[in-house]
């Protein structure tokens, strides 16, 4: 559970039900925070903040302790916004032109309020601040198990990277050099001439993320129930962020087209290796369950619906035509949003590490998987 208003004090998160014994490293966070705030396209917000974990609880001796985790991340805007943003001054100013594509409107009508806002304020992608920070813990679960999720951009516009990636942990050196998280340098420049231009035309950009993730056991999620199923789950998770409006797992799309005999991916055995796959198509999930290849998900974002090309609104306080307002903001974050569904699925990953293996302690919960990863090599 998490709270906090992009322009108020700060953002809080409380994690609940991480193992004792995890090793936490706050300057880990910081950097995978950081990561988060960069990426060609961003607005004059990023360079006021500088985002970094306050550990408010749950952590002893650099490592949890079974009770639940807390951490604060400051607004370091808020001191801008500490009139507008007071819990109980009044002010006279107020929004009243919603933005088409955004909350505003739909938000504005549901809880009543005379000020867009006091929607904006809690729907904007501020708070992906604070998802972060527990990726980056959830994270620190996956490593311990050998697990690796890498989060890139795919496309940016219509700019595409074709490029087949096979590893994510191989392009985490080149992606982490692109300006906009992409593994390849032609392409991010490509990208970037785009942003710029878009910049100039005043709109904004949406995109394409890929998340990969590696050394994923088979068995994670099931299909005994609806609602239990991984791929669900890791979808949910994908949906939730702020402009993602679709989720493919594997080749999902171009799957529905083909014929069965073209999409599935048969299965082999070798000593070496056990069961495997030449092709992945399924991304790593059968029926509801992780299959031991590599889980790949894609993310398709929207453009950002703040832009200073008007668009047709209405004034909420008279009904009168109007443009929709606009106020300073990015013209792309989809490399911001490539570092957050990386840290939404390792969220969701850890989650099911978690459920599946148990633990109130990392050594129970890495014992536990190594008698699973046994138990596999007899089968
Ligand atoms: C956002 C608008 C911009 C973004 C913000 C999300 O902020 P501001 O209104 O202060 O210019 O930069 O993103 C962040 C603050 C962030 O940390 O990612 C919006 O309306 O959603």
């Amino acid at each position: 559970m998490d709270g906090g208003e992009s322009h108020g004090k700060g953002l809080t998160v409380i994690i609940d039900g991480l193992p004792a014994g995890l090793k936490i490293n706050p300057e880990k966070i910081n950097t995978y925070l950081q990561e988060r705030q960069k990426g060609y396209g961003r607005g004059g917000r990023m360079d006021i903040e500088k985002d970094s974990v306050d550990i408010r609880g749950g952590i002893r001796g650099g490592e949890t302790i079974g009770s639940p985790v807390v951490l604060f991340i400051e607004n370091k805007d808020w001191i801008n916004w500490k009139e507008k943003m007071d819990p109980f001054e009044i002010t006279e100013e107020r929004l009243t032109k919603p933005r088409p594509g955004h909350a505003d409107l739909p938000g504005y009508l549901k809880y009543n309020r005379r000020d867009l806002r006091d929607v904006l304020e809690r729907s904007s992608a501020r708070q992906t601040a604070t998802r972060v920070a527990v990726g980056a813990i959830a994270r620190e679960i996956l490593e311990e198990l050998g697990i690796h999720v890498t989060g890139f951009v795919r496309q940016i516009g219509k700019v595409n990277f074709p490029g087949q990636i096979k590893s994510g942990k191989m392009i985490r050196e080149k992606m982490e050099q692109s300006a906009v998280r992409c593994p390849d340098e032609e392409t991010t420049k490509l990208m970037c001439k785009e942003i710029e231009k878009t910049k100039q035309e005043g709109d904004t950009l949406g995109g394409v993320i890929e998340v990969v993730c590696e050394n994923v056991i088979p068995g994670l999620g099931t299909y005994v129930q609806w609602d239990r199923r991984l791929d669900a789950h890791l979808a949910f998770s994908l949906m939730s962020i702020q402009a993602i409006k679709a989720v493919e797992i594997g080749s999902g799309i171009e799957n529905a087209s083909k014929r069965g005999s073209q999409v599935h991916d048969e299965i082999f055995y070798s000593q070496e290796k056990g069961y495997f796959r030449n092709t992945n198509r399924a991304g790593g999930i059968e029926g509801g369950m992780s299959n031991g290849e590599n889980i790949v998900l894609k993310a398709y974002m929207k453009p950002i619906p703040t832009l200073r090309r008007k668009l047709h609104s209405v004034d909420v306080e008279n009904k009168r035509e109007k443009f929709a307002f606009f106020e300073r903001s990015d013209v792309c974050a989809v490399s911001a949003a490539s570092v957050i569904c990386e840290a939404a699925i390792s969220v969701e990953l850890a989650f099911f590490y978690l459920k599946k293996f148990g633990g109130d302690t990392m050594g129970e919960l890495k014992e536990n998987f190594h008698c699973y990863k046994q138990y596999l090599k007899t089968k």
